[in-house]
């Protein structure tokens, strides 16, 4: 019998023999590169970076790679090495005392591998944790020329971007539909260095003050004890916090209305939120207020569609965005600017534009698009990309200046600083994503991670060593000259401007300019929100804060708490209702939008394959959904299955197109249990998980169209023809004629019935 020992040491021998095999190599694998050594005194280049060490590939305004090619696969050569290099032959197994024997601590392979992998997580973003970006391109219109020189709004100038939209409280893993703020921050890798614009969703935040920044989110955050509820504001300490701190009275409406829940990061507005001063190349300053507006409109979910999606498809919204460009539905926003003229008061219309709590309506002062964003390429790899990017409000370039708005001032303190330990140290600007385009020529050196080889003696200013290198630039040769803003002479103070203390004539405006389906959501989520709440005095005190906004307002959430109705303690300020910041009564561009055609492949197969490419060619996504997978129809021509009534609930699609009435399939899976819960359904001759997609889809606003058969499902749910938004085509294309008009509107509107 072999020692088993020998025969372990035997069996290694034998791997090496194999893996070093003359003619074993793969067939093509570059050899390595000879390596040149030079004189240990020369200065010396690092070796070239691993191929898959190169800056994130770069795209045209088309999609097209402009640099390497986008490799789709992890691996770039020939043999597997350790991270110095060395060559492996086994990497399933650690190096043991035979077979059976202990591990041993020689095994360095081993340990590099698991010590890199125990450091994989970086701490996630302590807000704004759960994100999802895309590249693109941006086109200046040139419109923006006469009010600021930066170079990248120049007519016909395009730039890349990085943009990463995120939720503000969730954690990395949290669902995507959940009732929140959205960031929209975006990076621009101009000419003259990076532009960062970091913004959000809504106009206007919760606060005045960066001090008051802890506070806020340490109330929204789930609370400290069980560390519930994730990704929500619907908790005592967020609601304690915003009824005190009443400053927080419009940003919480906001959240309170649709823009809680968008239906899609590519039908958000973003939104710079601070005023920022722009300077031209006369040295004249305006100041201004960015906004981004999609080209697909703004649209929201419903609360109960989101709440079904956060379960169903926690990353509903990510998929959205990566889907849409996959398929070349390239998303586009226009960047736009609200003026004002820089006076020494900064206010405009009563409005103080260093309060990021008020907003300027759009009918005061209309905003002038002033150049366009494509997102046009998925990045390739999340980590490298999504998670380390840094965005900062600092990063700008010439012709683009802060103002002193305390919120904007502290944000300028707060990036840089959560990026060096979120990123782990100061060389975070090396990281492929956030490397600037523009030369760079600094005298930063060393610290953690530095992988830069800098050379010479002379990194510091004057010197003579270096020939007196590098030169300052002046305003001609285009240094950032911060403008030269007056610095109002008081003393040192702890407080803010009286106009600050105004917390309650804005979100007034906001509810006065909602339509009645909008304003009926802004009650039901309060509702709901402080339905959730445990402490009653919080609910009391919110509902004495909804008073301060509207009568009607407060009345209705407190009926639907079960709770008296306080006195308003402040007079209803007398506001103007601005059109501009309701969803709803326009018609926009349906791309992308999603249809499912429900069939079984009994029904007018024809035309299903009809219905199927006029959709794919009005720009929308169609999904065949039946009762179960694979292909329809005869193999010479075969219609794919996309969705089975067990993979499809109705969230996923935009409207829903009916084409035949699948009966209950009494032996498969799920049909059983759905039809046990939906007893009644099952009566119907018609599969109850249809039945149940059908009613969800109706409630919550979205076209119904069918076409012969599917009639009956109609008639099954409950649905005649003649309800709102419920149309019976005489032919597949009838149908989807009908459904894309109503789909232009976003939902149907006309079912949601308003009390107010
Ligand atoms: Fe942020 N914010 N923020 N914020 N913020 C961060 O920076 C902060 C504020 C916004 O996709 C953090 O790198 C303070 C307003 C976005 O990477 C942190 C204050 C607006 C993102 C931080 C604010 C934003 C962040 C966390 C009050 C809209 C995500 C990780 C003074 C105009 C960017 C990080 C991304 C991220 C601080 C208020 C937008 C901690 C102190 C107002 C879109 O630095």
């Amino acid at each position: 019998e072999k020692n088993p020992v020998a025969a372990a040491a035997e069996k290694v021998v034998e791997k090496v023999q194999e893996a070093v095999r003359p003619g074993n190599e793969i067939p093509g694998a570059p050899g390595p590169e000879p390596a040149v050594i030079e004189e240990p005194t020369k200065a010396r280049e690092p070796l070239p970076p691993k191929n898959d060490q190169h800056g994130p590939d770069t795209y045209s305004p088309t999609g097209q790679p402009t640099g390497a090619p986008r490799s789709r696969m992890a691996q770039d050569g020939a043999y597997l090495t350790t991270a110095q290099g060395a060559r492996l032959y086994d990497t399933d197994h650690s190096l043991k005392a035979g077979p059976r024997g202990p591990v041993l601590l020689q095994d360095h392979h081993l340990r590099e591998k698991i010590t890199h992998f125990d450091h994989e997580r970086i701490p996630e973003r302590v807000v704004h944790a759960r994100g999802a970006a895309a590249h693109g391109v941006f086109r200046g219109y040139g419109a923006a020329a006469g009010i600021t020189k930066a170079a990248f709004l120049a007519e016909g100038v395009e730039t890349p971007v990085f943009v990463r939209f995120s939720t503000v409280l969730g954690s990395r893993g949290s669902a995507d539909t959940v009732r929140d703020t959205r960031g929209f921050a975006t990076k621009f890798y101009t000419e003259e260095g990076v532009f960062d614009l970091v913004g959000n969703n809504i106009p206007v935040f919760f606060i005045q003050d960066a001090i008051k920044f802890p506070d806020v989110i340490h109330a929204g955050k789930p609370h400290p004890d069980r560390e519930i509820p994730q990704a929500q504001s619907a908790h005592d300490t967020f609601w304690d916090f915003v009824t005190l701190h009443t400053e927080a009275t419009h940003h919480t409406l906001w959240n309170m209305s649709d823009r809680g829940i968008p239906r899609s990061y590519r039908m958000m507005e973003g939104f710079g939120v601070h005023t920022f001063r722009l300077v031209n190349s006369k040295g004249e300053t305006t100041l201004v207020k960015f906004h981004w507006k999609p080209k697909l409109g703004v649209h929201s979910l419903v609360w109960e569609e989101a709440q079904i999606t956060a379960g169903v498809d926690p990353d509903f919204h990510r998929r959205d965005l990566a889907d849409a460009i996959e398929s070349g539905a390239f998303p586009q926003w226009e960047l736009g600017v609200q003026t004002f003229p820089d006076t020494e008061d900064q206010m405009f219309a009563g409005i103080d534009l260093l309060d990021p709590t008020k907003i300027v309506p759009e009918e005061l002062a209309p905003v002038r698009p002033i150049g366009l964003m494509t997102l046009n390429a998925n990045p390739s790899n999340f980590f490298a990309e999504t998670e380390q990017v840094a965005f900062h409000l600092g990063h700008l370039v010439p012709g683009i200046d802060v103002t002193d708005d305390p919120l904007l001032q502290g944000r300028l303190f707060s990036y840089l600083d959560t990026q060096i330990s979120r990123l782990g140290g100061p060389n975070f600007g090396q990281l492929p994503i956030n490397r600037t385009h523009a030369p760079v020529n600094d005298m930063l050196r060393d610290g953690m991670h530095q992988t830069a080889v800098h050379r010479g003696v002379a990194p510091y200013r004057p010197n003579s060593l270096d020939g007196g290198c590098p030169f300052l630039a002046g305003a001609d040769t285009g240094a950032y000259i911060e403008v030269p803003a007056q610095i109002p002479a008081t003393g040192k103070i702890r407080d803010a401007a009286a106009s600050f203390d105004d917390h309650f004539t804005q979100p007034r405006l906001f509810w006065l300019s909602m339509s009645p389906t909008e304003r009926e959501h802004i009650v039901a989520a309060y509702t709901f929100e402080l339905g959730k709440c445990w402490d009653q005095a919080v609910k009391e005190r919110a509902l004495k804060v909804l008073a301060n906004i509207d009568t009607e307002l407060c009345r209705q959430v407190a009926t639907g708490l079960g709770l008296p109705v306080p006195e308003a303690s402040l007079p209803s300020a007398v506001v103007e209702p601005s059109p501009a910041l309701s969803q709803l009564g326009e018609d926009w561009p349906v791309d992308g939008r999603i249809v499912g055609i429900v069939t079984d492949g009994t029904a007018d197969l024809d035309g299903v394959r009809q219905v199927r490419r006029a959709v794919l060619d009005a720009g929308m996504v169609p999904l065949v959904i039946a009762p179960a997978g694979g292909t329809l129809g005869p193999d010479s021509d075969p219609v794919t299955v996309q969705r089975t009534f067990t993979t499809a609930r109705s969230v996923e699609f935009d409207a829903l197109l009916l084409a035949g009435a699948p009966a209950p399939a009494a032996d498969s899976y799920g049909a059983r249990d759905a039809k046990a819960a939906h007893g009644a359904g099952a009566t119907t001759g018609v599969d109850p998980r249809l039945l149940l997609m059908v009613t969800e889809a109706y409630r919550h606003g979205k076209a119904i169209g069918a076409w012969r058969d599917g009639a009956g499902v109609l008639e099954a749910a409950g649905l005649p023809a003649g309800s709102p938004g419920v149309v019976i085509g005489q032919s597949s294309s009838a149908a989807l004629d009908e459904v894309t008009a109503l789909l232009a509107g976003h939902r149907v509107w006309d079912r949601f019935t308003p009390a107010l």
